[in-house]
């Protein structure tokens, strides 16, 4: 039997399946097993077309955020809008043929806006531009989810051609530690309750991976799915945000309306109407969880004007990396002002973690 067929036979077998206490762990068994196949079958496709999928976008900036829409929700008008970007905006489906990218400055960050090919029901499995256009999305801090005003519905079919590329929205990775060990088994050790699946079946999911001796570290109360994810090693997890577009079409009443009505929150804006867009910049500033460090030189003065933005948890090492690749070869020690530190001037090492506003002065050889 090649994959194609045994992938068909298990998901016949699943969709025969009622999911109850009893079958419970059948079904966690033979999701594990589809998964595996599936992850062969991909591996296989793009050994056989010569490269790996995606286009070739250069992440630059500060941080980077991808549009996720269905074609004609005003992707690339929002883009406009963004960033200093000219994307082609058109009245009929698929104008944006490949992936734009634009500049977004918001608080001194310089934040990478790329407009992707609209995404439609199927594209995770190959339809369209489909799997090219969300491996890209791989790439992002931030994913920014645009539905109409009057498809609101959309979010959930954009959300699960994500989950099924790997990426996953608005989740921490796993808690969970797998360290093969070369005999004895598999031990589980349960630092939570586990409620969503048994000690046997997390044994029987690591065999299916061809892990036969491990010891497991089980720190969340996990479940199939989530194990697998980390199995699989090959999940990305990304924040996300989502913006109602068009709202100029609408009156404020029908938004608050599905405000309340949907299980999302969402930025309501009119891109056209350029309605709402600084918020938007705000918001997605704000969701990307960045801290500004001021640099101060040796000589006393401290640049106000362009800090350095890194991710909020940084620590003198990103900065380190970020001025220049070698620096942390020559680093001796860092200088602190400002809330990480009890007093300003304070004399800290290369994994001290900086706050907002921080100033920060390295040390070199
Ligand atoms: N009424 C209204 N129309 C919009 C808005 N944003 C975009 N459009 C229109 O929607 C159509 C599709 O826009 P486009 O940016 O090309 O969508 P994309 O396919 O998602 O990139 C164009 O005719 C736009 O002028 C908006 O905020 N309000
Ligand atoms: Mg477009």
């Amino acid at each position: 039997m090649g994959l194609p067929e045994k992938i068909k036979k298990i998901e016949d077998d699943l969709l025969k399946t009622q999911v109850n206490k009893k079958t419970e762990h059948h079904v966690g068994l033979l999701r594990a097993k589809l998964a595996r196949l599936k992850s062969e079958q991909e591996e296989q496709q793009s050994r056989r077309s010569g490269s790996s999928v995606g286009y070739d976008v250069k992440k630059s900036g500060d941080a980077t955020v991808v549009l996720i829409g269905l074609p004609s929700v005003g992707k690339s008008t929002l883009l406009n809008r963004l960033t200093n970007a000219k994307s082609k905006v058109a009245s009929y489906k698929f104008t944006t043929l490949e992936v734009v990218p634009g500049m977004m400055e918001y608080n001194g960050a310089r934040i990478q806006v790329l407009d992707l090919p609209g995404i439609i029901k199927g594209a995770s499995s190959g339809r369209g531009l489909g799997k090219r256009v969300l491996a890209v999305a791989r790439s992002a801090d931030l994913v920014l989810f645009i539905v109409d005003v009057f498809q609101p519905e959309a979010r959930g079919l954009l959300e699960r051609e994500l989950r099924t590329t790997g990426i996953r929205v608005d989740q921490e990775p796993p808690n969970v530690v797998i360290e093969p060990t070369s005999g004895g088994g598999i031990t589980v050790t349960k630092l939570t309750r586990m409620t969503r699946m048994t000690e046997e079946l997390v044994k029987e999911i690591l065999r299916v991976y061809d892990v036969n001796s491990a010891r497991v570290m089980v720190r969340e109360d996990i479940d199939d799915e989530r194990l697998v994810d980390v199995l699989l090693g090959n999940r990305v997890y990304a924040p996300s945000l989502t913006v109602m577009n068009k709202i100029d079409l609408v009156n404020t009443g029908f938004t608050t309306e599905l405000s309340k009505k949907l299980k999302y929150k969402f930025v309501p804006i009119s891109a056209e109407g350029n309605v709402n867009v600084e918020a938007l910049k705000e918001e997605i500033y704000k969701r990307l969880d960045f801290v500004r460090i001021y640099m101060r030189r040796r000589t006393g003065e401290t640049d106000f004007e362009e800090p350095m933005i890194v991710k909020n948890g940084s620590t003198v090492l990103q900065i380190c990396d970020k001025v220049h690749r070698g620096m942390k070869e020559d680093f001796r020690y860092a200088l602190v002002w400002g809330k990480s530190v009890r007093f300003g001037g304070q004399r800290v090492g290369i994994a001290h973690k900086l706050m907002d506003q921080d100033v920060l002065t390295i040390v070199t050889k």
